[in-house]
């Protein structure tokens, strides 16, 4: 607890939590009638997970939530994002609804009031049913109306219990990654599908906004959306229209439609229209008014079109991911949100690092991961300072999990797991963390402390602190 807070000062309502998504934590991979998602058939396909592992048993968050949701209360916060596994509660992504997944949530939500956690639910990250692949995923049009149907019944059932619904996550990574690369499930590497996979995206999120709409959810409705603000590598002309099509074809690409209903003339520009089919009324569903915008941020692109491209400079290093540290880019994307769109309240619903995490004497010195939260919520509260409203911060990930192509190689937790025993323990960042939100949200416990942990978990690990 040798780190500084005393520059962070952010006002009393605002939220503090932690995130997670379903795959990457749950496990119970076909317990109790839940059908199997693309993520089950990816990370069963040889050669698609670098570590050759999958979501079957996870963190084993299936059956541990009680003792998770106690140790996410023990890190002071009052707010926890998670997903919805579609599959778990529509094993076919159509039809018939598994009562016994939904149970799975209503206990989880039980567990979090108990706590005083208020709940942020995402209806999407990642895990389409795969009978709805069966008929063509997310290139089939008529994938966004079953998941309109799908946000509606959530919503009908636990839109009173929950703080925001987001309709997706990164539907970027969903289009780009899952359909442009195929380094995410389910694997096409064509990036013209991708663009078409993106428009049925905004489609859906639209179609689900109206649907949850109409069962009148008192939820707070939403998108989450990973944004990065683009740098050119020099001042050259080209490197500076890199990296405006950078920006466009990935931030403004997804705002654009939903804020200004249309995409981004420069991206449009540079794209092959022939197998990418918008109609016309497709805008005037997805430019549905947000409550919210979540922003992930992880890092800014750094656009070179030089050969080999000149590296991002990392003053502040690299992650495990490889992904450059550069808080400063969180605010000058924030800024940049503002001065171009009528924005609604924003939450940081997710940002964080990966490190080479080790357990040495029952401790995890994570520092460098500390000073990535630190230095990001000076970034958030610069961006707040100057007119930006950010109503909220998640940190990703609450505990280490299944890092989709990577495995469990890349630990993004605050817990670290060991999967072996699945015995969790907080990390010094978690502790730091803890002692941070208790400081801002005004709390007399302090997290090096007490804790608040239950007998079961208090490991060595805590006991020492
Ligand atoms: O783990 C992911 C998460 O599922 C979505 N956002 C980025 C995280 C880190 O890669």
């Amino acid at each position: 607890m040798s780190m500084n807070n005393t520059t962070l000062q952010f006002p009393p309502s605002f939220t503090w939590g932690v995130a997670t998504s379903a795959f990457q934590i749950e496990g119970a991979a076909a317990i109790d009638g839940k059908g199997p998602s693309i993520w089950d058939t990816f990370s069963h396909t040889p050669g698609k997970v670098i570590d050759a592992s999958n979501g079957d048993v996870a963190c084993d968050h299936y059956h541990r939530y009680a003792e998770d949701v106690d140790l996410i209360a023990s890190l002071n916060v009052n707010a926890y994002r998670f997903s919805v596994a579609w599959s778990r509660v529509q094993p076919d992504g159509q039809g018939a609804w598994n009562e016994l997944g939904f149970d799975f949530y209503s206990r989880l939500l039980d567990k979090l009031r108990e706590k005083n956690i208020t709940a942020h639910l995402t209806l999407y990250h990642w895990d389409l049913p795969q009978a709805l692949q069966d008929q063509g995923g997310w290139l089939n049009r008529d994938t966004a109306t079953h998941f309109a149907a799908y946000a509606a019944e959530v919503a009908r059932r636990f839109g009173a219990r929950v703080a925001t619904i987001a309709t997706h996550n990164e539907p970027w990574c969903s289009a780009n990654l899952g359909y442009g690369n195929g380094q995410f499930a389910p694997g096409v590497a064509d990036p013209v599908a991708a663009l078409q996979v993106s428009h049925h995206l905004l489609l859906s999120h639209g179609l689900a906004m109206q649907a949850m709409r109409a069962v009148k959810a008192p939820a707070k409705l939403g998108i989450v959306l990973n944004q990065w603000t683009a740098t050119p590598a020099s001042d050259s002309p080209e490197d500076i229209a890199a990296a405006a099509h950078e920006y466009a074809r990935s931030v403004q690409w997804f705002m654009d439609p939903i804020f200004k209903g249309r995409y981004p003339e420069l991206a449009l520009k540079a794209i092959d229209q022939s197998r990418f089919t918008v109609f016309e009324n497709d805008f005037n569903d997805i430019q549905q008014p947000l409550d919210f915008l979540g922003v992930n941020y992880y890092f800014r692109a750094f656009v070179s079109t030089a050969t080999p491209p000149v590296p991002a400079p990392a003053q502040l290093g690299v992650s495990d991911m490889g992904w450059e540290i550069y808080p400063q880019g969180l605010t000058e994307l924030l800024l940049a949100l503002k001065a171009e769109y009528e924005l609604p309240p924003i939450y940081i619903t997710e940002n964080g690092m990966a490190e080479a995490d080790r357990i040495e004497g029952g401790r995890v010195h994570d520092s460098r991961r500390t000073e990535y939260v630190r230095s990001h919520l000076l970034a958030v509260q610069s961006a707040m300072e100057q007119g930006v409203d950010v109503r909220g911060y998640f940190y990703w990930s609450l505990m280490d999990n299944f890092e989709w192509n990577s495995g469990y190689a890349k630990r993004f937790g605050l817990l670290y797991v060991d999967y072996a025993t699945q015995r969790r323990t907080l990390k010094d960042s978690a502790l730091w963390y803890a002692g941070l939100v208790a400081q801002q949200r005004g709390l007399q416990r302090a997290a090096t402390s007490t804790l608040g942990l239950p007998p079961a978990l208090a490991t060595s690990t805590i006991a020492e602190e």
